[in-house]
């Protein structure tokens, strides 16, 4: 199947500047392409795999991406999509970003594949303010960088000479890579479109109008109920497992909705139209298995974190899910408690109502002895009855933690004190 035939099936393109031209161009030859990202911080969020995801579906069609990471473009900033000036990052916050995204990068998309990393600031660094004025700046034209969405959008508000500026880095980045590496086609999430067009326009000039050149934009991820994708009450899912644990990955795939788990199978994994099609069956057929939601966590947290992440993401699940907790590790009871709220406690064996009500998991221990009672606490996955119960913090997990939990659902993780 064509590449573009395969990006419509997923759903995946919002807007091309010549459908026909890129359809033809890609079945007769392999191409070049290339997708930037901006270090405007540490690590990318599930939001920025999306371009990515579909650069690897070129890779695997034959084509060669080139990810660009934005060393001097992200001095800058882009204001696409964005309501307000941005604040200028230092420049060496900038370059500790390109290299956390660099290795970032290269960890998914990089290995033994046929994908290439550039930085624009080998490039935009070196055109002096004249070169600039007198290359680039002549040839663009004020009253189409206004009609812009993005900048005409802030028009109200005020943009700063700068960010006004940026769409003309973003040219420059695509003619150079199309000078010296014949990148044909320029991708990005929908925000981009502007950019993107803007780059096109700048090589159609220099390069005469009939220069072979292509612009495709990915549709604004949607969410069926409403709310933004890819954030949570706990703020942004972020592909460092320092910022969100494997499990929470694991864990939010898990949990999309009905009407919204086939469209992320199709973006988000390179299962084939068979497989997402028995999915999406299951989905209809027997919709209280979950099934799709579990191979869409499988698939997407395999190819973030790997496959020993995985294995303990699904390891911390199933667990949670039988409430049989002291089968946990001492590393995957931190994992599984990292978001729930922390309580220190003793190293020593203490009365159940005053260790309850000590930590203030209960606000009086009259409340504590009436939840114990009713049987709403469990202790380490056990519930508890018995108000005289003595709880001893070295039992379990290394005497290193306690895990509480009142009701259904509030757990608190007791960290023991030296
Ligand atoms: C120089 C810089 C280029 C080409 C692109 C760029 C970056 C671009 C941008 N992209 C967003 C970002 O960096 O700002 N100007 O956060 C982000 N992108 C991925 C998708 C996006 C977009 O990295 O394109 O739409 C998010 O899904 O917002 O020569």
């Amino acid at each position: 199947m064509n590449i573009i035939d395969e990006l419509t099936w997923r759903g995946a393109i919002n807007q091309q500047t010549d459908a026909e031209g890129l359809k033809k161009l890609t079945s007769e030859k392999k191409i070049s392409l290339y997708c930037g990202v901006d270090p405007t911080g540490d690590s990318m969020h599930i939001g920025h795999l999306i371009p990515f995801m579909m650069m690897k579906r070129f890779e695997l069609a034959g084509h060669h991406p080139y990810i660009l990471i934005g060393g001097a473009t992200g001095s800058i900033g882009d204001p696409s999509g964005r309501k307000t000036e941005r604040q200028l990052q230092t420049m060496d916050k900038v370059q500790h970003n390109v290299k956390a995204l660099s290795r970032q990068m290269q960890r998914l998309f990089g290995g033994d594949s046929n994908v290439t990393m550039v930085n624009n600031y080998d490039w935009l660094s070196k055109i002096s303010l004249l070169d600039f004025l007198r290359d680039y700046g002549k040839l663009v034209n004020i009253n189409t960088m206004l009609a812009k969405d993005i900048v005409a959008s802030r028009l109200d508000t005020g943009i700063s000479f700068t960010e006004f500026t940026y769409q003309i880095l973003q040219s420059v980045d695509f003619l150079t890579l199309h000078n010296d590496h014949n990148i044909q086609l320029q991708i990005g999430g929908a925000d981009q479109w502007g950019n993107i067009t803007a780059g096109i326009d700048l090589i159609h000039k220099i390069k005469g109008a009939d220069e072979a050149v292509y612009g495709l934009t990915i549709p604004l991820m949607l969410k069926a109920d409403g709310t933004k994708f890819g954030k949570t009450a706990g703020g942004a899912i972020w592909l460092d497992a320092d910022k969100t644990s494997p499990y929470e990955f694991y864990q939010f795939w898990l949990n999309q909705d009905d009407r919204d788990v086939i469209r992320y199978l199709k973006f988000f994994t390179f299962l084939g139209q068979d497989e997402i099609n028995q999915l999406a069956a299951t989905v209809e057929d027997e919709p209280e298995k979950r099934l799709a939601q579990r191979r869409l966590a499988e698939e997407v947290t395999r190819f973030v974190h790997g496959e020993e992440a995985l294995e303990s993401a699904q390891h911390i699940s199933e667990i949670l899910f039988s409430g049989d907790i002291q089968r946990l590790t001492l590393t995957e009871v931190q994992e599984a408690f990292e978001k729930v709220p922390n309580v220190s406690i003793n190293s020593e064996p203490t009365n159940i109502v005053e260790l309850l009500t000590e930590t203030a998991i209960e606000p009086s221990r009259r409340q504590a002895r009436e939840d114990i009672t009713n049987g709403a606490i469990t202790i380490n996955g056990e519930r508890c009855t018995n108000t005289d119960a003595q709880l001893n913090p070295k039992t379990n997990f290394s005497g290193k933690f306690m895990v509480i939990r009142r009701g259904k659902k509030n757990y608190f993780l007791a960290k023991v004190k030296d």
